[in-house]
Parts: C-alpha cells; sequence; structure tokens
C-alpha cells in the first residue's frame, strides 16, 4: 500500500470537543480534556481523531459558523492547547483530522463583515450577493435550517445566498481569490502537522448556472439535492488537491449530502486526485417523511431491506473504483444503537455489537463516534426545552407554529428519534457527577442513562460493546480481506437477516448479523468455514442466529 493509500488501513474516532471532555469546569468540552484522554482513544485502536470544528466562531451551528479559521474558540482553550494535543496525539501515533468548513463562514467573519458594507471592495465578490427580482428573494431556493436561502442587506441593498442559517454565508468559490484563501487556511493547518481534513458540505462548493428555482414546491431539502455536485466541482476539488493536498500526506473525506456512487467515483477514484473518500447520505436518509415538507422527520424505523440496498449499493458501487467511509452515525445523527438497533436494556449491547460488526467488517474506511464504542443511545427528550441545536427547534417553530404542518406533540415525537441533539449530549465517563465530563453543569444535558452506559464501567466489563470494537479494529488491522476484499452481497430481500462475503487472494469473508429479536436460521455454508473470525454471542450455534446475533467466518 503506497504511504499515501493508508487512510484504506485506518480508522477514525470522530471527537465533539464540545461534549467530550471538560478540564475547567465550565461545562464546555475542551482541548486539553481531548488530550487527557487520548490514551483512552488510543486503548480502542483508532489511527486518527477527527475533530468537529474548534475555531473561533459565534457558535450559531456549534462551530460550523467560522469567523476565524486560524484561531482556536476560547471556550476550547489556546492554540498552545491545541499545539500539545497535536504532539501529544502524534506521540501516540494518532494522527488529527481537522474539520473544515468552506462553503460558508460565520457571518461574523472579517471577510463578510467587508463584504457587505460595498460591491467594490476587495470581499465584495467573496459571498453570493444578487439583485432582488420583484422586490424578492432572488430565487426560491430554501435553507436547511428553516426559511428562506437568502436574506436581504439594506446597505448593499442586495440578497446574500446562505444554504444553511442566516449567520452561514455562503462563499464565492466561483471567486479564485476565495479557492486561494481556502487554500492558504489549509497550507496553514498542514504545515503545523495536522494529518487532514473532514470538508463539511463540500459538493455544494459549486453553485448551478443562473442559481434558477427549484422545481416547485421547494423544500429545503430539494435545494440542497439541486445545488449539490455542481458543474465546477470536480475542478475545484482537483485544483485544491494540485495545489495544496498532494504536496503533503493527508487524509481527506468530503461530506457529500445527495451524492451517488456515480459522483463518488469522480471525486475519489484510484486516478481521480481529489479527495481520499466521501460521507454519502443515501443510508442515514432513508425512511424519510411521506410528506415532503416534513423531509427527515418521522419516526417509522429503517426497513432492512432498503438499508442493504443502499449500502450493498455503495459497496458493490465503490468496488475498484473509489473509496467509502462507513459510518452510523455522527454529531448531525442520532446514536445509532437506538435507530438501527435495539435500545431497550435488553438488547442495547446485543445490538451495538451486531450493527458495529456488519458496519465494521465492510470495504471502506470505519468512523467511530464518541459514546459509539460504548452502545450509547438516543436521549429520548420528551420537551422542546430540552433541544439546543438550531434544527430542531427552527424546524419545530417552522413545522409546528408558522405552517402548522404538524402538531407539537408528534413534532416532539420525530425530534425525540431523528433529532441531531442525540449525538451532542455529553460523552458518559462514568456514573459520578456530570457523568465525569465536568465538575460543572454541563452545556448540555446529560443522557441520565450514563449511571449504568459509561467508559469506567465498560472498561471493566470484558463483555463490554468497548472491548468488542477493539476486537473489531484489531481484525481490520489484522486481516487483508477485510480491509481490501471485494464485497459479495447476498440475499438482499431478507427482511430480517443481512449476509454478505468478502473475498481477497483466494480467501472469503462471510458476515451473517440477525437485525431482529427473534430465533431465526441462515445456511450459506458456515458449517465449511475454516474458522469464526467472531461472535458477539461469543459461542456459535452455527446454522441459528439469536436475537440480534452476528457473526463472520473465515474460508481459505
Ligand atoms: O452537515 C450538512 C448536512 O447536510 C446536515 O446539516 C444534514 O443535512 C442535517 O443535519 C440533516 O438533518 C454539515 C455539518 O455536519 C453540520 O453539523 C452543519 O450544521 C452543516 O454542515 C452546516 O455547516
Amino acid at each position: 500500500m503506497s504511504k499515501k493509500q493508508w487512510f484504506k488501513d485506518t480508522v477514525v474516532y470522530q471527537v465533539y470537543p464540545m461534549s467530550f471532555q471538560d478540564s475547567d469546569n465550565d461545562g464546555i468540552g475542551d482541548l486539553p480534556g481531548i488530550t487527557k484522554r487520548l490514551d483512552y482513544i488510543k486503548k480502542l485502536g483508532a489511527d486518527v481523531i477527527w475533530l468537529n470544528p474548534i475555531y473561533e466562531s459565534p457558535n450559531k451551528d456549534n462551530g460550523y459558523d467560522i469567523a476565524n479559521y486560524r484561531a482556536i474558540n476560547p471556550e476550547y482553550g489556546s492554540m498552545n492547547d491545541f499545539d500539545d494535543l497535536l504532539n501529544k496525539a502524534h506521540q501516540l501515533n494518532l494522527k488529527i483530522m481537522m474539520d473544515l468548513v468552506v462553503n460558508h463562514t460565520s457571518d461574523q467573519h472579517h471577510w463578510f463583515q467587508e463584504s457587505k458594507k460595498t460591491k467594490d471592495n476587495p470581499f465584495s465578490d467573496f459571498y453570493i450577493w444578487r439583485d432582488p427580482v420583484d422586490g424578492h428573494e432572488p430565487n426560491n431556493w430554501l435553507a436547511a435550517f428553516g426559511g428562506s436561502a437568502w436574506t436581504y442587506v439594506p446597505e448593499r441593498k442586495q440578497y446574500y445566498l446562505h444554504l444553511f442559517a442566516t449567520g452561514q454565508p455562503d462563499l464565492n468559490w466561483e471567486n479564485p481569490d476565495v479557492r486561494q484563501a481556502v487554500f492558504d487556511i489549509e497550507r496553514f493547518w498542514l504545515d503545523k502537522g495536522v494529518d487532514g481534513f473532514r470538508m463539511d458540505v463540500i459538493n455544494l462548493i459549486s453553485k448551478p448556472k443562473g442559481l434558477p428555482d427549484v422545481p416547485e414546491p421547494a423544500t429545503a431539502g430539494k435545494t440542497m439535492d439541486f445545488v449539490a455536485d455542481g458543474h465546477r466541482l470536480n475542478e475545484f476539488l482537483s485544483q485544491m488537491n494540485s495545489e495544496v493536498l498532494s504536496k503533503y500526506d493527508t487524509i481527506t473525506v468530503g461530506e457529500m449530502p445527495g451524492s451517488t456512487t456515480e459522483d463518488a467515483i469522480k471525486y475519489t477514484g484510484l486516478n481521480s486526485h481529489e479527495l481520499n473518500m466521501v460521507f454519502q447520505f443515501e443510508h442515514v436518509g432513508l425512511s424519510p417523511n411521506p410528506d415532503v415538507r416534513l423531509g427527515k422527520w418521522n419516526d417509522q424505523p429503517v426497513k432492512l431491506t432498503e438499508l442493504k440496498a443502499s449500502l450493498n449499493r455503495w459497496q458493490t458501487g465503490l468496488d475498484g473504483k473509489g473509496w467509502n467511509s462507513l459510518y452510523w452515525n455522527n454529531h448531525d445523527q442520532p446514536r445509532a444503537v437506538s435507530r438501527f438497533g435495539n435500545d431497550d436494556p435488553k438488547y442495547r449491547v446485543l445490538s451495538a455489537k451486531m450493527l458495529a460488526t456488519t458496519l465494521h467488517l465492510m470495504q471502506g474506511t470505519p468512523y467511530v463516534y464518541q459514546g459509539e464504542e460504548l452502545g450509547m443511545t438516543n436521549a429520548h427528550f420528551t420537551k422542546l426545552n430540552q433541544y439546543e441545536d438550531i434544527e430542531s427547534i427552527n424546524f419545530y417553530h417552522e413545522l409546528v407554529e408558522q405552517e402548522k404542518i404538524v402538531d407539537g406533540p408528534t413534532m416532539l415525537k420525530y425530534l425525540a428519534n431523528i433529532s441531531r441533539d442525540n449525538a451532542r449530549t455529553p460523552m458518559q465517563w462514568n456514573d459520578k457527577n456530570n457523568a465525569g465530563f465536568s465538575s460543572a453543569k454541563p452545556w448540555f444535558a446529560l443522557n441520565p442513562n450514563y449511571k449504568s452506559i459509561n467508559v469506567e464501567d465498560s472498561l471493566a466489563d470484558k463483555n463490554s460493546v468497548f472491548y468488542y470494537y477493539q476486537k473489531l479494529i484489531k481484525l481490520r488491522h489484522n486481516n487483508e480481506i477485510i480491509k481490501y476484499g471485494s464485497f459479495e452481497e447476498i440475499d438482499p430481500d431478507d427482511d430480517q437477516v443481512y449476509a454478505y462475503r468478502r473475498h481477497y487472494e483466494g480467501k472469503t469473508l462471510l458476515l451473517i448479523s440477525n437485525f431482529t429479536d427473534k430465533i431465526v436460521s441462515r445456511d450459506y455454508g458456515q458449517s465449511n468455514a475454516s474458522s469464526l473470525l467472531i461472535d458477539n454471542y461469543e459461542d456459535d450455534k452455527v446454522n441459528e442466529l439469536r436475537p440480534y446475533e452476528a457473526k463472520a467466518y473465515l474460508f481459505k
């Protein structure tokens, strides 16, 4: 494997700094807190740490609105704290991946502060400004966090585009000065020794020519799909790669809402020289509400056959042509065991291990979101004032109070099922005060189940989800067939069991996962296997699959 391809051998651990570990007792996670916990991440076996944004920000979208790309948010610490974290991580042979948010900045960034003043200053064309059309917004695009994607600025007598919050103006990537400014930001962090970037909604940076309306009825989801994977995206990513990324030994992943496998092959293809891999959204966008105006806000479970069809499409679609990221959850998604498994105490551990086995034996680079390795669950909030996320709150007000599309109790059920807040409750380190996250009142509510789901208890239990993840990561590190094997789907229509094979250099790996709480039996020839690689029941009844049982076999 060439030096440049080490991303195929790695497992990434995602840290949401605000909720990971507080060290200065202000109730907010910080960089020294992460440094203090590096040994824990190393013990899990991860190779890379993805840090959600830690830059100076007014935090209208928890750091995804950056006001200064070269300064650390004081709530997280200083640049010296960052340098200390980076050095200690490297001493432990852990790489650091930063979150690069360059589709938009904060409206408090000095570029925007200048841009909005006049039409003829050096930053006037750094953003996407348009004249009113018949006294209204330039088109019918809607923003991902509610309302129009346009906001009027009287000083300029123009609207500016923001695909997300009004405080997140979209950068104008058509402007070569914007691209060079972004490349300089990347060089700043890469020259400090950072090992790569997760690029936030990077497939939105090339806007469609003329910014035409989306087909009515416009929705936020349709707007994002309409803008995604624009006509100059490959050009911009190729320029970024040739001018910056190719000069360093980096790992890069592009967050690409709406991208297809065909798109992903263009960005991550073996000869594409753009990015290493993408975060696609198909499998986490399943079971949307039948009413398109409600988008993702739904409480229906994901159908296994649809989940299999989606993941299998990406496995077979990129096999030998590109590279997948593998993830069940992150800071934008509900907790995996609640969404795809079963967080009833009777089945939580088993189904968390089953989900991990199913994902980690696929082809691609696995991402573990903080707490996923404990089997942390959704928060199961019941009241609106328990929510913090701009997306949750904005859509409650828009869909319940303004547009009256859904009633309050129903929307609260949808939020409990799928809001981003589910992923942002503080990390659960122990069963003591504030779960060991902080000695001050945490910025966001703890999940009360920290009393029974926490790191300390997990490390003391050899059958914990933590040690199971550790085993899976070790299996990946030590088995080429897991890293590089091809993918063969089995029985796509089976709505109880997920099974697939991997093939590499004459060997075959067989994965069989029972996604139900029933005992089922399946025979894929596992009795002829040369060895059992892993089983979340620790013993094997061969053709019988107990509730949420997952196992993998090797055939030599
Ligand atoms: O998310 C992009 C994105 O598409 C998500 O907002 C997703 O569509 C939504 O959360 C689904 O409900 C990235 C970041 O991961 C997210 O945290 C930011 O809020 C967003 O971009 C804007 O920067």
